[in-house]
């Protein structure tokens, strides 16, 4: 490896030994760039990695809420400001109650990758809060929400930092963030993304980051000769991402046999029926359990990770980060699996990635593969600038010639940087990576 990737590396371990998740993304990252660092020694004296890898600005913060029973509580918010080269920090709000800063600085982190990787202009960022949206009235919700907004309002702005959804993040929360934002900066601006149709939302961006998937699998999988039609694919997860994925790869012809949320999966060997899901889902919010009452012939099986021991040809997974392990990904190619998509953040662990990377597995790493998200977003700011709204069609349109283009931007970095030019992860790691070095040296020590 090379010799100052190897030292960031080392100093990065020994500073932040309690944050497991941000060193497996910077790991990942700063492996990929080995070849880059050979090739390019002025990085090294202007630091860049060093800098690359330090959020320009973590902020932490406060949040008490009261809840029906009249009683206070307090969760912790926060905002990861990763990196603003290439334009305004931009990535989601994530409502779990895993969120710490670890999870948030490696999604931070993927984030500016990603977002370089659209080739719009946005930089990254991330935030969120340990507060669990389960089991909570839309009145709980909102005074959450509310409070959140209270504090976090301060330090974003359309032209500096514009939040969205995430895991626990839909159209409600986002609704009940903008109101409270316009309410106290009195101000009508897109400062959030996946805001509402009738408040400046963006036609496509609730199924964008699942049908950018399909886009991106499709050209991954074309580039090899094959395609969806009548492959079995596995996704897990039953939110946004997963759904509109679902949708997606139904129609371009493949037969979607398994799904999950946190608890569990449905095996649907004749296929999924994604009505039921969105029923379930999207208005009653309940268990994925309850699939198998409604549909016969689909079996309900405990344990969201058993989903992998299921034969299938394509899996993607769509819930969160770390689903799918070793023994996992051994269990996938034993299956059959020949190709596996990210729709989640860093869903896969290392090893498993360079296992199914080292078994010929096709493998799209998230950072580009569910880059649509937000891509669609940087469309809706667009829109919001403009002050007009562009139809579904013309989003849709958009969306894939932008997937279709870090496809190729991805294949080609693999073809010049990586090991084998299958590697997309090497390849999407330095083509993000190269357009946010050069605006950071273009704008000196800073
Ligand atoms: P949602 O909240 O809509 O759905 C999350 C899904 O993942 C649910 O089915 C949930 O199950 C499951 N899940 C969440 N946490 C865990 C866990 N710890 N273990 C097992 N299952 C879990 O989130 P999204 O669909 O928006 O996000 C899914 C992934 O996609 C995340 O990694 C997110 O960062 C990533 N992503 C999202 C984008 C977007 O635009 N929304 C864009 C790009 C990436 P349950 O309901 O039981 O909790
Ligand atoms: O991980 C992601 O890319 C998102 N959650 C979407 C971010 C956004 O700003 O739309």
């Amino acid at each position: 490896m090379n010799h100052y990737v190897q030292r960031v590396l080392n100093d990065l371990q020994a500073r932040n030994q309690h944050e497991p998740e941000y060193l497996q993304a910077a790991t990942e990252m700063l492996q990929s760039l080995s070849t880059v660092m050979d090739k390019h020694p002025e990085y090294e004296q202007a630091g860049l990695l060093e800098r690359f890898v330090e959020p320009e600005r973590a902020i932490l913060f406060r949040v008490p809420w009261v809840d029906d029973c009249g009683h206070v509580h307090v969760n912790r918010g926060y905002r990861v400001q990763q990196n603003s080269a290439i334009g305004p920090y931009k990535g989601g709000l994530r409502l779990h109650p895993s969120v710490n800063l670890s999870i948030l600085k490696f999604l931070a982190l993927e984030q500016v990758l990603k977002n370089s990787l659209t080739g719009l202009p946005i930089g990254g960022g991330k935030g969120g809060s340990d507060f669990d949206p389960k089991c909570k009235s839309d009145r709980e919700i909102m005074a959450f929400c509310q409070s959140f907004m209270t504090e976090l309002y301060r330090h974003i702005g359309a032209d500096t930092d514009v939040p969205a959804g995430d895991i626990g993040t839909g159209a409600r929360e986002i609704g009940y963030l903008f109101g409270q934002y316009k309410r106290i900066a009195g101000q009508y601006v897109g400062v959030l993304t996946g805001k509402g149709l009738t408040y400046g939302g963006s036609l496509v961006r609730k199924e964008a980051t699942g049908y950018g998937l399909c886009y991106f699998v499709e050209q991954m999988l074309a580039a090899h000769g094959k395609n969806f039609r009548g492959q079995r694919v596995v996704i897990s997860g039953s939110g946004n991402v997963a759904i509109y994925a679902c949708e997606k790869a139904q129609a371009l012809g493949a037969k979607v046999i398994a799904m999950s949320d946190s608890c569990g999966y449905i095996h649907a060997p004749d296929g999924i029926r994604l009505d039921v899901i969105k029923q379930l889902k999207e208005v009653e919010r309940c268990r994925i359990c309850h699939y198998v009452d409604r549909v016969p012939g689909a079996t309900y099986h405990q344990g969201a990770t058993n989903i992998w021991g299921v034969s299938c040809d394509i899996a993607l997974p769509c819930a969160t980060q770390n689903e799918l392990g070793l023994e996992d990904a051994k269990a996938l190619v034993a299956g059959g699996c020949y190709a596996v998509g990210e729709g989640a953040n860093m869903p896969t662990t290392l090893d498993a990635t360079d296992y199914l990377l080292a078994s010929g597995v096709l493998f799209a790493p998230g950072k580009a593969a569910n880059a649509g998200g937000v891509a669609t977003s940087a469309l809706e700011m667009s829109q919001n600038s403009m002050r007009l709204s562009w139809t579904f069609e013309e989003v849709d349109c958009k969306l894939k010639a932008i997937m279709q283009h870090i496809f190729r931007k991805t294949a080609k970095a693999a073809q010049d940087y990586a090991p084998s030019p299958n590697n997309y992860v090497v390849g999407a790691n330095v083509a993000g990576f190269l357009k946010v070095a050069d605006a950071m040296m273009a704008q000196g020590v800073c």
